[in-house]
Order: C-alpha cells, then structure tokens, then sequence
C-alpha cells in the first residue's frame, strides 16, 4: 500500500511500507551508465526534483560520483534520515567471505555509514575478470544459503537497513525462502508494459517482498522505445503528460517502486511529477495489454556459454520460466 508523504519542496511524494516496517520512496532515480555526470544528476534529483531515492551498484562505477551528489545534497540541507539509498553486490562478489568487505568498499564510495537498501543484483557468480560472453569457468557454483546468512549479518549489524534480490526467478526465491531468516524486503526486476513479469509480481505480492521496477522506460541503449510507442504517446496525449511519466505512473498503479534513469535535468525532474493524477482504468488495461512481451535485460551476455554452460541459454537462467 502506497502512503503519501511531502517532501520540502511540497512535491507530494508517495512511499512503500516494506516488510521490516522501514519506508520506500515510491519513484528513485536509476544511476546505470551514469558515468561522471551521476554528481549532477544525484544533486538535481535530490534537491530540484525532491527525490529521496537513489539507485546506484557497484557495477556501475559511478557509486563515487552518486556519493559526491548525495554529500552534496546534505550541504544543501538534506538529512541522511531522509534519504533511501540502494546499492548491489556484485556478482564477483558471490561467496560468503566477500560480502562483507564488497558492502564496506560500497560504502566508502558511498561516503555514507549505512545502505537503505543491499541487494544481490543477479543470482549468478562470476569469477573475477570473467570475459563477456562467458569462457568456460567463468560462472561459478552460487552458495546462495551462505551468501545470504552474510547479507543477513549485515542487517543484524545495522550497516545495512534492509536486505533483498534483483532478478530473481520463482524457483530462485522459493529457494531462499525455504532457509532464509530475513525475508528478502525487496525484489528489484525488469519491468514496463513490454515486460510485465506478472508472474514474479503476484508471487511477491504473496509473500509480501516489495517490488521494485527497474529499466520503466525500456531502457538505454539497445532496449525497447517505450517513449515512442504510439499507444503510450496517445494516453499520454490524452492525459497531457509525457510519455515517461505515464510509463512510470504505470508501475506505481501496479504498486512497484520505480526507478527511472535520466541524466537530463528536466526530464529528471519530469519523471517524479506522477502524485497528483491517476491513468484512468481503460488507458491502464489498454497499457496491460501490450502482446509482444520481451524482456531488455536477459543476462544472455554476461551470464550465457552456449557450449559450456553451466548455463547454455537464456531460458536456463530464468528457470525456464518466462
Ligand atoms: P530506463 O528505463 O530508466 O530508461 C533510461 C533511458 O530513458 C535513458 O536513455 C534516458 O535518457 C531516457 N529517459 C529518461 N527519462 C525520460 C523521459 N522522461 N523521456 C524520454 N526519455 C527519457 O533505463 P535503465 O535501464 O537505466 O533503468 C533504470 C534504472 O534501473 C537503472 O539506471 C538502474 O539504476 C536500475 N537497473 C537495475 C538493474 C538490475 O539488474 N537490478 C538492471 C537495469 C537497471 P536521458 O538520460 O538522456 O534522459
Ligand atoms: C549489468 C548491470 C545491469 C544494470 O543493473
């Protein structure tokens, strides 16, 4: 359920409740190929834009930048309490005695003592330096259960405030349920009306795992033109908003948290103004019932050896699901 709050600059901001009872801002800012303008983008959001979630990895190379613009913000009268900051352990990371030192490193990139938010960004090990595509050997066995117990230690020792995955499969989360002591409080996936992944969504809702919906636009290069989709760009026409804000209104009607990227000051600040307006019910079904589902991150270039294995195609990565 969502709850509405005001942040300072009067912007009505929704949030999240998750399961350890700490609250998710309902729209974050996505920091992936960020690069060097994360600062200004993380500054503009924060401080323009009255954002108060930031999305940001290790992998991404950027969690220096994303933590100068957070520093930045605070100057500007912000405060640490206030703020929702998520970050990922990255998949070299994937073996309990290298969690830990991954989270502190995270944080000193980060400038901050704690994380809102760590989550397993795939459920997948790669050894250090793994070629894309995979070589034989490069993807390694994942003790999920001993991975977790760490990811758990570190919300026990409060340098994390909750713990959760990315890009898990229903086998995958059925799995760490069966052992897991903290239940995931978040599960961050792909999702925008080309890919629904109305599976994962009822099987969160379930267990009550909050879901974030990351790439809501379709994503960067080489993903899907959403913004260009006529019957997006007609119900936005329709209802006098943009075609990213009807994207992202879209996912909190779902209720998910949405994590759009831009790097753009005004679009940035566009795609947070979703509080006061609804996407009527027959513009939201006509969005659910876009035919051709495909998903934009598949894993196939990181995660796919199709000779070697352990993982040979898309489907074995998602469990043969989709
Ligand atoms: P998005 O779906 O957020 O789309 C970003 C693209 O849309 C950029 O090219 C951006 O360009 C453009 N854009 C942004 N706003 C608008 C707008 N209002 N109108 C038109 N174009 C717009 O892509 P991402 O894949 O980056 O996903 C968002 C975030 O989700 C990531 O940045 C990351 O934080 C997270 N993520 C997590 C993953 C995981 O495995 N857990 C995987 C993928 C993403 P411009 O910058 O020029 O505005
Ligand atoms: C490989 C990283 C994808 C964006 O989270």
């Amino acid at each position: 359920m969502a709850h509405a709050t005001f942040t300072s600059e009067g912007q009505n901001m929704e949030s999240f409740r998750l399961l350890s009872g700490h609250k998710i801002p309902a729209v974050g800012l996505g920091t992936w190929r960020s690069g060097s303008q994360a600062t200004h983008a993380v500054v503009t959001a924060l401080v323009e834009g009255g954002y108060r979630h930031i999305d940001t990895a290790w992998e991404y190379g950027d969690q220096r930048e994303v933590g100068q613009g957070i520093k930045r913000a605070m100057h500007a009268g912000l405060e640490r309490r206030d703020l929702f900051v998520t970050s990922k352990l990255w998949c070299t990371e994937l073996s309990p005695e290298r969690v830990r030192p991954a989270l502190q490193n995270t944080l000193k990139e980060l400038q901050l003592e704690y994380l809102d938010l760590y989550l397993i960004h795939w459920p997948f090990r790669l050894r250090e330096g793994a070629s894309k595509p995979p070589k034989a050997g490069d993807v390694l066995d994942f003790d999920m259960e001993g991975v977790w117990r760490e990811m758990e230690n570190l919300a026990k020792d409060n340098l994390v405030r909750n713990i959760g995955v990315c890009n898990f499969t229903v086998t995958k989360l059925n799995k760490l349920l069966g052992f897991a002591e903290l239940i995931p409080a978040v599960c961050q996936m792909e999702m925008h009306p080309g890919w629904r992944n109305d599976t994962m969504l009822e099987f969160c809702k379930k267990n009550e795992i909050h879901v974030t919906a990351y790439s809501p636009l379709g994503s960067q290069e080489g993903g899907r033109d959403l913004i260009h989709d006529q019957m997006v760009d007609r119900i936005a026409k329709k209802l006098n908003k943009t075609p990213g804000q009807v994207l992202v209104k879209w996912g909190l009607q779902r209720g998910t948290s949405v994590i759009p990227k831009s790097l753009n000051p005004e679009r940035i600040k566009e795609n947070i103004k979703v509080f006061d307006w609804v996407i009527p019910e027959q513009d939201f079904q006509a969005l659910n019932s876009i035919t051709d589902q495909k998903r934009v991150m598949d894993g196939e270039d990181i995660f796919v050896n199709k000779t070697e294995g352990p993982f040979r195609s898309v489907a074995d990565l998602w469990d043969h699901e989709d």
